[in-house]
């Protein structure tokens, strides 16, 4: 008997720490022979954008779809000036990587951004999603979420009959803050606070029960890895590895992000999904999404005891939040991946 083959979903919304985790991703799924879908969620930048961006620099990825943006909300949108600050700086970015485009790709033209505002109505990703469930096998889907999770709460919508949620194996999640941290009133996480309703909907849908895998930012940003490193710099370790190796992906995005944040929240996600056991889970967690619509509309996962304002019955269990990673081996397997 053969055994099923295994298919990664990678919903990104293409930053930079986005950018390493997929290198890494796609190297080591490369020497594994495994499927690899690429969907692009507006977040960082727009989902179109972010689909011809990441096209560029992986053009050996042959499925590259773009999905949905996050709707604008109105605490939090994505200014003009600051998406076109981050597309400029990731065509930078491509064009130190790839060489100038063949095609002379603008990517920061207000026209385009109009187009990819457009853009959702199309949503390739939506449709490559489905035109491939009847490929998969049951439980050989895993998603790696590291943008907001507008897509993702759109392919549950379209998922009447169970046929997508019942090939998924597991859905590993960026985003939130953690229940035992206590400044979450005033600093929404970046990818649910950008989305919080589609967030709300994800961890709380029954299609998902027991197969979230939670990571949130404050157990995987810059401040606690460099914490858990003690005197060794986090920063000086990265620079190091990056130029031992003249073709280091990491080299070239240190070029654009020389804080290395980009080797934080994402990448350490991804980590996840190769190395579960170097996580560890608090598992069968009571979590509770909280939307708060009083300045600034603020998105809380609270934990089981903690008091709950709104008291509906769509509370998700059997979701598993990270609380701690092994960093040493994480940065191992950044430095074993991230080489071309
Ligand atoms: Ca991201």
């Amino acid at each position: 008997m053969t055994s099923a083959r295994r298919v990664l979903i990678v919903d990104t919304d293409a930053g930079f720490d986005d950018l390493v985790a997929i290198q890494c991703l796609l190297r080591n799924r490369r020497r594994h022979d495994q499927d690899v879908l690429l969907t692009t969620v507006g977040g960082v930048i727009f989902a179109a954008r972010g689909a011809a961006t990441l096209k560029r620099i992986f053009p050996q990825q042959q499925a590259i779809v773009a999905g949905r943006n996050a709707p604008v909300m109105p605490y939090d949108p994505i200014p003009e000036w600051l998406d076109s600050y981050r597309s400029s700086k990731l065509d930078a970015f491509v064009q130190e990587w790839n060489g100038p485009a063949a095609d002379d790709t603008d990517f920061g033209t207000k026209e385009d951004a109009e187009n990819d505002k457009e853009h959702d109505s199309k949503d390739a990703a939506l449709r490559a999603v489905m035109d491939r469930i009847d490929k998969f096998d049951e439980n050989s889907v895993d998603i790696l979420c590291i943008g907001p999770l507008t897509n993702l709460a759109n392919w549950l919508d379209h998922d009447n009959n169970r046929c997508f949620t019942s090939k998924i194996h597991q859905v590993y999640i960026l985003g939130g803050n953690h229940p035992n941290v206590a400044h979450t009133i005033q600093s929404p996480e970046f990818n649910f606070g950008l989305d919080p309703h589609a967030a709300k909907q994800v961890l709380e849908s029954p299609l998902l029960a027991n197969k979230i895998r939670l990571m949130t930012s404050s157990v995987c940003n810059m401040e606690t890895i460099q914490s858990a490193m003690g005197e060794q710099s986090v920063k000086d370790f990265i620079v190091d590895m990056a130029q031992r190796n003249n073709k280091c992906f990491l080299r070239t995005v240190l070029r654009f992000d020389s804080w290395a944040y980009s080797i934080s929240c994402d990448p350490v996600c991804a980590f996840c999904i190769d190395n579960p056991d170097a996580v560890t889970w608090e598992p069968h967690q009571y979590v509770r999404v909280q939307i708060l619509d009083q300045q600034p509309s603020v998105l809380l996962v609270k934990a089981e005891g903690e008091d709950i304002e709104d008291d509906n019955d769509n509370d998700c269990r059997g979701i598993q939040i990270a609380v701690s990673v092994d960093f040493k081996k994480y940065l191992e397997w950044v430095r074993e991946n991230v080489n071309n």
